[in-house]
């Protein structure tokens, strides 16, 4: 088996679920490449030293350019705050490495279309985190639409629900904080929750044609954690939107972080002509269906337990009726890259799927704030 060697830049939660990915996936899954964890890199050594510790990671850097320098590296992973992933791949790209990217993309579109333009001209294999595209019923529900049982589709909704940040006390900035601080995280909820949304939605039901968003920023001003002062808060903490896709269907989507009770409640359904399914990632191993040309005296929503071998990415796992989790997304995100590799057909989403989440993003944050409905960019 082909060594893939891996540099990892950043080690908080996203880097850990990537290292369990890398660790877990040759076990299940039968690829032409083996991740080695060659290199972690982050700026505070004592915590990168344990990290790499830890995971099993042979070496650690706290330069990220001495990494992408590396002869012995051939993929950089990019796990860090937003602000950081478009100078990290463009470094990346031009020293040829292979490039996965955590979403979103970037911090807009336009630093978006430079990474694309980028990464292109480089040739090099590259993919987004967009981890949820491989919850197996998510992937089976894109596998019943392509099949054309939900027939022509009329409706899409999609909701994002948190609640972690309603305390006004909480500060913004640092670490553990970055989503809270516009300056390292681009927009709020609606590049790091609605995107996932945004994602699933285009890869399920293709591209948008049209936005028309409403956003809100309850708590004004926090403590930011670098500066130790007072600070106005950038991001949106809330955001609901309209959306026409070009196939004549009609979405709503909406995520906040002042959902009480609502910890990463995500879910879509979506309507068409003979069916309807959803999801609901709380029970993320089913999938509801609901069939209308069933006999009508049995007709019901189906609650199918995707855990079969017949199912996605299932016969990998354990025995029939035995369910997987949020972490086995990753997993196959990665199998499914090396297979891409094998088979030089490129895993999806790739950073050109990306920048078009990323121009809806863009359109839904100009639309909310000139209170118009707006046109989303076109992918070039
Ligand atoms: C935010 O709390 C967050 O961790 C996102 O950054 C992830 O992308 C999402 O999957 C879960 O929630």
């Amino acid at each position: 088996m082909k060594k893939l060697n891996i540099g990892l830049i950043g080690y908080g939660f996203m880097g850990r679920t990537h290292s369990n990915a890398f660790r877990q996936v040759n076990k299940f899954f039968q690829l032409g490449y083996e991740p080695v964890l060659k290199a972690v890199c982050a700026r505070d050594e004592a915590k990168v030293k344990a990290f790499a510790q830890n995971w099993g990671y042979e070496t650690y850097e706290t330069d990220w350019r001495k990494l992408i320098e590396r002869a012995d590296i051939d993929l950089i992973d990019i796990a860090t705050p937003n602000n950081m992933h478009a100078e990290i791949a463009l470094a990346a790209a031009k020293a040829g490495k292979m490039i996965l990217c955590e979403k979103p993309l970037s911090m807009d579109g336009k630093q978006g279309a430079a990474m694309v333009k980028a990464i292109e001209k480089a040739g090099v294999p590259n993919m987004v985190w967009y981890n949820y595209r491989r919850v197996p019923a998510v992937t089976m529900a894109k596998q019943l639409i392509d099949e054309g049982r939900l027939g022509r589709i009329f409706h899409y909704r999609a909701k994002f629900l948190q609640d972690w940040t309603i305390s006004k006390d909480l500060p913004q900035g640092g670490a553990a904080l970055w989503r809270l601080d516009v300056k390292a995280a681009g927009s709020g909820v609606t590049g790091d929750l609605l995107a996932h949304c945004i994602d699933t939605a285009l890869w399920l039901n293709g591209s948008i044609g049209t936005v028309s968003a409403m956003t809100e920023t309850f708590i004004k001003e926090r403590k930011h954690n670098l500066t130790g002062k007072v600070e106005k808060v950038g991001i949106d903490d809330a955001c609901a939107f309209l959306a026409r896709f070009d196939n004549g269907s009609l979405a709503t989507f909406e995520s906040t972080r002042y959902a009480r009770g609502h910890k990463a409640l995500y879910t879509f359904e979506i309507n068409g002509e003979h069916a309807s399914i959803a999801w609901d990632l709380h029970d993320l191993h089913r999938l509801q269906y609901f069939d209308h040309r069933d006999e009508s005296k049995l007709r019901g929503w189906r609650s199918i337990h995707v855990t079969d071998g017949d199912q996605p990415y299932m016969k990998n796992w354990w025995v029939p009726g035995l369910q997987i989790g949020y972490e086995h997304t990753f997993v196959h995100q990665v199998a499914d890259f090396i297979a891409g590799l094998d088979a030089q057909t490129p895993a999806h989403p790739d950073f050109r799927d990306a920048l078009e989440t990323q121009y809806v993003c863009d359109a839904v944050l100009k639309s909310a704030g000139t209170g118009r409905w707006e046109k989303v960019r076109k992918l070039k």
